[in-house]
């Protein structure tokens, strides 16, 4: 049995469930509600010490980490082959599922910080997310957090993961271009336009599309990320979607006892 513990509106979490859909996989989800800081509670810290998701659970054994969980699936249900056969495509592949983790996921953290999760301030107000809050184990980092969602956005900040996230679609362009597209490693579509496919999703959320602009190989691999029914399937509903830009917090503030997970509109 496959058990995924996640929430929706999560890059890591839809990348594993984009894994699972591209595998016609079955799986038991256990969501998990990040704004309450349900990732603290110890019995999912006795799953996941980090308290991030996603989890997975397979036949009882314990999977961390995105990227790993990833490969992991590939390992094991291997009829629909997500990884190249030759190293060199597995190297480029691992290339980008690395700078994924390591350079387009924290700017895009830096970039939903300011534009999205600012917004749970007007929508819970601050008494209910200090009361989350107190299921931190580190009150340190509550601090940091409860400091950084009531702050108004940094402009310089975002100006700058805005620039560097360019930079790094100017060279995913000439990865594209050099491999002959449509996908990372060519006609193969791996695991490395699954990572790339939550990311530019959360940039269309977050209304920053233009910054592809300049990148129109990368642009067309996304439309064509989008048509896939994998995709379609692992992106979160509208009312699990984060507030933004593009989905406006509602007018009076959202209850406690929303259904769980959601981020209600209206
Ligand atoms: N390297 C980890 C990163 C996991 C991660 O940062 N998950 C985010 C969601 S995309 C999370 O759990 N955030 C909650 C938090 O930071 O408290 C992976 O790929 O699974």
């Amino acid at each position: 049995m496959i058990e995924l513990y996640h929430f929706w509106d999560s890059p890591c979490c839809f990348k594993v469930r984009t894994v699972l859909a591209e595998k016609n996989l079955e799986w038991k989800a256990h969501l998990i509600a990040s704004v309450q800081f349900d990732h603290f509670k110890p019995e999912y810290q006795a799953l996941n010490p980090h308290s991030l998701a996603p989890t997975l659970v397979h036949d009882g054994r314990v999977i961390l980490h995105s990227g790993v969980i990833a490969e992991y699936l590939d390992e094991i249900f291997s009829d629909i082959g997500l990884v190249p056969n030759n190293s060199e495509d597995r190297a480029i592949m691992r290339q980008w599922t690395h700078d994924e983790q390591a350079y387009l996921f924290p700017l895009i953290v830096t970039l939903s910080f300011n534009l999205m999760m600012t917004l749970r301030e007007k929508a819970y107000g601050m008494e209910q997310l200090r009361e989350w809050s107190k299921r931190h184990p580190d009150q340190n980092k509550v601090q940091d957090y409860l400091r950084r969602v009531s702050s108004p956005k940094d402009q310089d900040s975002i100006d700058a993961a805005i620039e560097k996230f360019i930079w790094h679609m100017k060279r995913l362009e000439k990865q594209i271009s050099e491999s002959g597209g449509p996908w990372v490693c060519g006609e193969f579509y791996s695991l490395a336009d699954i990572s790339l496919g939550p990311i530019l999703d959360r940039i269309e959320h977050l209304d920053l599309l233009h910054v592809l602009d300049k990148t129109p190989r990368v642009a067309e691999m996304y439309d064509q990320i989008k048509t896939r029914l994998a995709f379609q399937s692992a992106a979160p509903e509208h009312d699990y979607r984060m507030w933004g830009p593009k989905k406006p917090v509602p007018k009076t503030q959202v209850s406690s006892d929303a259904p769980y997970g959601t981020f209600p509109s209206e």
